[in-house]
């Protein structure tokens, strides 16, 4: 028995020589120390033997037992000590490597012009506000005095969700739902996208617009002038030349839109301004009694004016770019340039 014994120590030695993975290590533990282990198997035969036999056997088992354990807890420690250092190893970072490229993003020219004309009139006093994409035709339409049979109205040039609800055509949808909010006075700036079914070198049926809208007690069409004038002036810098000229929209009354003389070819005429010298910027008018009723505004008592301008155009005359689709390509050393 004792010679089991120790042919049982010397094998579980030789195994435990070649383990190294920690499974490998518990697999040996388990199978000579274990509950259902050999050692076990061993001691249970204890019982055929005398009471000199018995004390010498179980003390050598002990000791077996004792020098097993400690040599498997000796090689698992070496074992978690190597894990850890592959570990460390594995994420081990070289850092003479040199960086890897990270390619930056830009603003947006739309939004650089954006963000221009919304800082300009926020010194002017004007909030901006924000609202819906997706409208109903009362206030795309309807509320704008835009009657049924009006020509924009057409399905050319508007996208329909619904009978009455539509991609809106403009942002004044956004003024209408403030107007029916808070009474005078009212200074906002509602920038944002539009749809429209137009495309071509100067159409996207997506695009943005900015209006804007001040109401108050006394407004007159020479307050629209001048903040208007004192804004492009801004935007196109101080020697800017503009003309008013008369204009038609159903929600404003008198309407005029606003030329300034041609960034290109200052005023001789050239490709871009198709030789007029000029070039259309934005619309605007004093807003139509009408457009005050519809919101519970008494015409009597106030007056407005109000402008819209699409910010495309302005950055393309801006940064002098010739096709409008440029802008949603995504092209980066489109983009990049700005
Ligand atoms: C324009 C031109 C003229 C306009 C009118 C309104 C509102 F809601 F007050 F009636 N908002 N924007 C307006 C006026 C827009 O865009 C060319």
């Amino acid at each position: 028995m004792i010679g089991e014994l120790q042919q049982l120590e010397k094998d579980a030695l030789a195994e435990l020589a070649t383990a190294t993975l920690e499974e490998q290590l518990l697999a040996v533990r388990a199978k000579y120390l274990g509950r259902k282990g050999l050692l076990t198997g061993l001691l249970r035969n204890i019982a055929g033997l005398t009471g000199e036999e018995k004390a010498l056997f179980g003390k050598r088992c002990n000791e077996v037992k004792e020098y097993l354990t400690s040599k498997i807890e000796d090689a698992l420690k070496l074992q978690l000590g190597r894990k850890k250092e592959d570990i460390l190893l594995k994420g081990k970072i070289d850092v003479t490597l040199p960086g890897r490229f990270v390619p930056c993003g830009r603003i947006h020219p739309v939004i650089q012009v954006r963000r221009e004309i919304c800082a300009i009139f926020a010194s002017f006093g004007f909030s901006v506000v924000e609202g819906p994409e997706v409208e109903l035709d009362y206030y795309n339409f309807e509320a704008l005095n835009i009657p049924k049979d009006h020509p924009a109205r057409d399905m050319q040039d508007t996208f329909y969700i619904e009978e009455n609800v539509v991609l809106r055509t403009h942002t004044s949808p956004v003024q209408i739902r403030i107007m029916e909010k808070v009474q005078p006075p009212v200074r906002i700036l509602s920038p944002g996208r539009v749809y429209r079914p137009d495309s071509d070198i100067s159409h996207t049926p997506m695009f943005h617009q900015m209006e804007g809208l001040l109401v108050d007690r006394g407004v007159s069409f020479a307050d629209l002038k001048g903040i208007l004038t004192s804004f492009l002036k801004k935007v196109f810098g101080d020697k800017t030349t503009l003309r008013f000229r008369p204009s038609f929209f159903p929600f404003t009354e008198p309407s005029a839109e606003v030329d300034i003389r041609c960034v290109m070819c200052s005023g001789r005429g050239c490709r871009v301004c198709g030789q007029s010298g000029w070039l259309e910027i934005l619309g605007s008018g004093m807003v139509d009694p009408a457009v005050f009723q519809n919101v519970g505004y008494d015409p009597e008592e106030y007056t407005g004016f109000a402008f819209g301008l699409g910010l495309e155009r302005i950055a393309m005359l801006k940064y002098g770019i010739s096709d409008i689709r440029l802008f949603f390509e995504n092209d980066i050393r489109f983009l990049r340039q700005f």
